[in-house]
């Protein structure tokens, strides 16, 4: 009497659990098929940054490249490291100096091509670095791409004299930023 109770529900929670599985079987798929994210296309390679001071600013470089069948374009980049990242394209000003400024549209890159990243050049251009960037330090930068995909990219700082492009927006940008390299002599110190 006993046993045939047991045997009874051991069926029923058999039955159940089969139908369970049937049931998830037959579900709809958990994990939509959805058009590939454009980031996965996208990789960054030969990356580095220039080392720099507490509070000053730095430009990261290498090589973007799009594996995929259509064009890629980054809009916007960011990282934990520093206060504002923007990406730059430098250009030459009205009086022949060489100027960076927000490129207009973001880094397009081409379907199968490539997309560098030098100093002189196209830059991500890291703003407002809190604790500065030592050579060796491991600097993360998120890139977004125009369908809000993300691709997460690592670079190593190393010292290096060059990427001294004025920052031709705001006075205030150079005086923060270009302190490493004081051969303009205009250090702001009387601001304190
Ligand atoms: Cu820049």
């Amino acid at each position: 009497m006993k046993k045939m109770t047991l045997a009874a529900a051991v069926l029923a929670l058999s039955a159940l659990g089969l139908s369970g599985c049937a049931a998830d079987a037959a579900a709809p798929e958990a994990s939509p098929s959805a058009a590939a994210e454009q980031a996965q296309s996208l990789t960054f390679t030969g990356t580095w940054a220039k080392a720099a001071e507490p509070g000053g600013m730095t430009g990261m470089f290498g090589t973007l490249k799009n594996s995929g069948a259509e064009d890629l374009t980054v809009v916007a980049a960011s990282s934990p490291a520093a206060a504002t990242v923007e990406l730059h394209e430098t250009a030459m000003g009205a009086d022949g100096s060489m100027t960076m400024q927000e490129i207009d549209g973001g880094f397009t890159v081409p379907a199968g091509g490539d997309f560098l990243l030098e100093p002189g050049a196209s830059h991500v251009m890291l703003m407002g670095l809190e604790n500065g960037l030592l050579a060796g330090d491991q600097l993360t930068v998120t890139l977004e791409l125009s369908d809000g995909s993300t691709l997460d990219v690592e670079a190593t700082a190393k010292d290096f004299a060059g990427a001294n492009e004025s920052y031709g927006e705001t006075e205030s940008a150079e005086h923060d930023g270009h302190g490493t390299e004081p051969t303009h002599g205009t250090e702001h110190t009387a601001d304190q």
